[in-house]
């Protein structure tokens, strides 16, 4: 008999693929939960289950988990540094799904729960550089995460290893280091750094301007992993038998600055760098270490920054180009 799998935050950016995959290679009946009414789903799949409801509230967790084997848990209300760093509040309430869910899952018998948690997790003192050592799991403590949205997340691995502990809940806990690909936010607010320098790119070349802005001065560095990658991963550690946290990261490493460049060279056009110090700029420096997911579970990411950015500046390329750019991947009030 078929498994039945739920995908919280199915609408959203990593959800949607994740949806994606599980329908190309079978196996299990995929049910769909998140807030976004579903027109606004950024991956909309007529042979999914779906609901449109706020995981924020017990009453809709438990409705969803019921008769579910498997639940990964995508949903937050999250975005880009723009984003993060002016709704604290509003990134820290996310901690009621992570909690109802969990509560949900313990009374409905699941027998897995996946957490996506983030590189925003990690001690500020040890990214106070450009170019940095990468990350290793343990360098989350002591504690000093980013402010609201990287609290949310500690906090949240942390119930879900309790979860584990007291009440025998198999759960496990992967660390997102700023994925990016096609068919995820590029305007609006919420995104981030690798799509929204594509935007600005593209409209500078099809309004032929020279000038972008970019936040910050440019030099502060990043790892930045292709969806296909992070699906690939989480995966990996999905299936694994081991509860430990791991990074689901790139450690190939650039400054905003690099990575212009790169898509200056997709793009074939030179812009002119309009440096706002004033606009959110986040950690100096942050990458993934990935030597404790590879000894593990022999996984590491295969897709070059490049080669990502490529698809990524593409898509998004037609998105403009066609016009749709007021559209569902836009909308940044929800
Ligand atoms: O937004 P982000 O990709 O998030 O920004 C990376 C760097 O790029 C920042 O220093 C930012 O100032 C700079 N930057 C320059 N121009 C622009 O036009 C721009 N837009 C954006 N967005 N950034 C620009 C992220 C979190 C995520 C997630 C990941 C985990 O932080 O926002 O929610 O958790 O981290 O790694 P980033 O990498 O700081």
């Amino acid at each position: 008999m078929k498994k039945n799998i739920l995908i919280c935050g199915a609408g959203g950016f990593i959800g949607g693929h994740l949806v994606n995959y599980f329908r190309n290679n079978g196996g299990f009946n995929i049910v769909c939960a998140d807030i976004k009414p579903i027109e606004y789903w950024f991956q909309i799949f007529e042979d999914t289950k779906k609901h449109s409801l706020d995981l924020k509230e017990f009453e809709n967790c438990l409705k969803v988990t019921s008769n579910i084997d498997y639940v990964f848990n995508m949903a937050c209300n999250m975005g880009g540094m723009g984003f993060i760093e002016n709704n604290k509040a509003e990134c820290m309430l996310s901690v009621l799904i992570n909690t109802n869910l969990l509560r949900a899952c313990k009374i409905n018998d699941i027998k897995r729960y996946f957490f996506s948690s983030s590189a925003c997790v990690y001690n500020a003192q040890k990214q106070k550089q450009t170019f940095v050592k990468g990350l290793k799991e343990a360098d989350a403590y002591p504690a000093e995460p980013e402010d609201g949205y990287g609290w949310e997340k500690l906090f949240s691995e942390r119930m879900c290893r309790h979860f584990t502990e007291d009440f025998n809940l198999d759960t496990r806990i992967v660390r997102y280091h700023n994925i990016f690909g096609p068919l995820g936010t590029y305007d609006g607010g919420r995104e981030k750094a690798p799509a929204a320098l594509c935007r600005k790119i593209i409209n500078a070349k099809i309004n032929k301007k020279k000038d972008i802005e970019v936040w910050g001065d440019g030099e502060q560095t990043r790892s930045f992993l292709y969806i296909e990658d992070c699906i690939e991963g989480t995966l990996k550690v999905f299936n694994s038998n081991s509860n430990n946290v791991f990074n689901v990261g790139s450690d190939e490493q650039v400054s905003i600055n690099q990575m212009i460049e790169i898509i200056e060279n997709i793009a074939n056009y030179k812009v002119k760098k309009n440096y706002d110090l004033s606009k959110p700029k986040g950690v100096r420096g942050r990458s993934s270490d990935n030597t404790f997911i590879k000894s593990e579970l022999s996984w590491e990411p295969s897709i070059k920054l490049k080669d990502g950015l490529e698809k990524t500046y593409s898509w998004i390329y037609d998105q403009i180009a066609s016009g749709s750019n007021i559209s569902k991947f836009s909308r940044s009030n929800i």
